[in-house]
C-alpha cells in the first residue's frame, strides 16, 4: 500500500487530478476523507505563504505528508494583479465578474503579458518544500471559450491561438500551470 498524502482541497475533481498525476508514489485523500471541515483562513501575502498554511494546517491535525496549494493569474501590466487576489478580484469566485474587472483595468493597455502560477507546499516530518510552476500567455479584450473556469476565456497560452477556455480539459492540463508545479514536485520525489 502507497503512503498517504493528505491534499489540502474540499474539491475532488482536483483529488481526482492530483492522484492521476501522484498515483504511482501516494494514495491521495483529501480534506473531506478526513472530516476536516474547518474553513482554513489564507491570509498570507504570497502564494508561497498561503500554499504552507494550508498544507502545515493539514499536517498538524493529522500527522500525514500533506499538500497544499494557492494558484492565481498575474497581469505584467497591473503589477502583478490580481495574483494572490484571483478568486475574489471583485466578488467571490464569480468568475464573469472577476474577469470583467481585470479587462476593465487593461483597457488601452498594449502590452497584454500575464501568466498563471501555482505554488505547491509539501508539509512533512521534514518540514516545508515548495513547488512552482507557470504557464505564460497573453489576456484577450474579451471573452472566448466555455470550457474550464477562472479566466481561462482570456487566456492564450504562447504557442496557441486559443484561450484555455476553448481547449478540452486534457489538452489544457497538459501544459498548465498546475501540471508543471506537480512535475517538480514528481522530480523531487524520484530517487
Ligand atoms: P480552492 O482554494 O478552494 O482549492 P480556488 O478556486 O480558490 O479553490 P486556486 O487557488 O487554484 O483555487 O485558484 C485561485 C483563483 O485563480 C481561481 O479562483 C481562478 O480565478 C484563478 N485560477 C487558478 N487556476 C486557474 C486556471 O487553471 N484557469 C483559470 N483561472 C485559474
Amino acid at each position: 500500500m502507497e503512503k498517504e498524502l493528505l491534499v489540502a482541497t474540499h474539491n475532488e475533481h482536483k483529488k481526482e487530478e492530483i492522484q492521476q498525476i501522484l498515483g504511482q508514489y501516494f494514495e491521495v485523500k483529501s480534506l473531506r476523507d478526513y472530516e476536516l471541515n474547518d474553513e482554513i483562513v489564507e491570509d498570507g501575502t504570497t502564494f508561497h505563504a498561503n500554499a504552507l498554511i494550508k498544507a502545515k494546517y493539514c499536517f498538524e491535525k493529522t500527522g500525514i505528508p500533506s499538500l497544499g496549494d494557492d494558484s492565481g493569474l498575474v497581469v505584467e501590466a497591473l503589477g502583478g494583479r490580481p495574483g494572490i487576489h484571483s478568486a475574489r478580484y471583485a466578488s467571490d469566485h464569480d468568475f464573469p465578474k472577476n474577469i470583467a474587472k481585470v479587462l476593465e483595468e487593461m483597457e488601452g493597455e498594449t502590452n497584454r503579458r500575464a501568466y498563471f502560477v501555482t505554488v505547491l507546499c509539501y508539509y512533512s516530518e521534514r518540514g516545508a518544500e515548495y513547488f512552482e510552476g507557470r504557464v505564460y500567455g497573453q489576456l484577450l479584450e474579451e471573452n472566448k471559450g466555455h470550457q474550464g473556469f477562472g479566466y481561462d476565456p482570456i487566456f492564450v497560452p504562447v504557442g496557441y491561438e486559443k484561450t484555455f477556455a476553448e481547449m478540452l480539459p486534457e489538452e489544457k492540463n497538459a501544459i498548465s500551470h498546475r501540471k508543471n508545479a506537480l512535475d517538480a514536485f514528481l522530480d523531487f520525489l524520484q530517487p
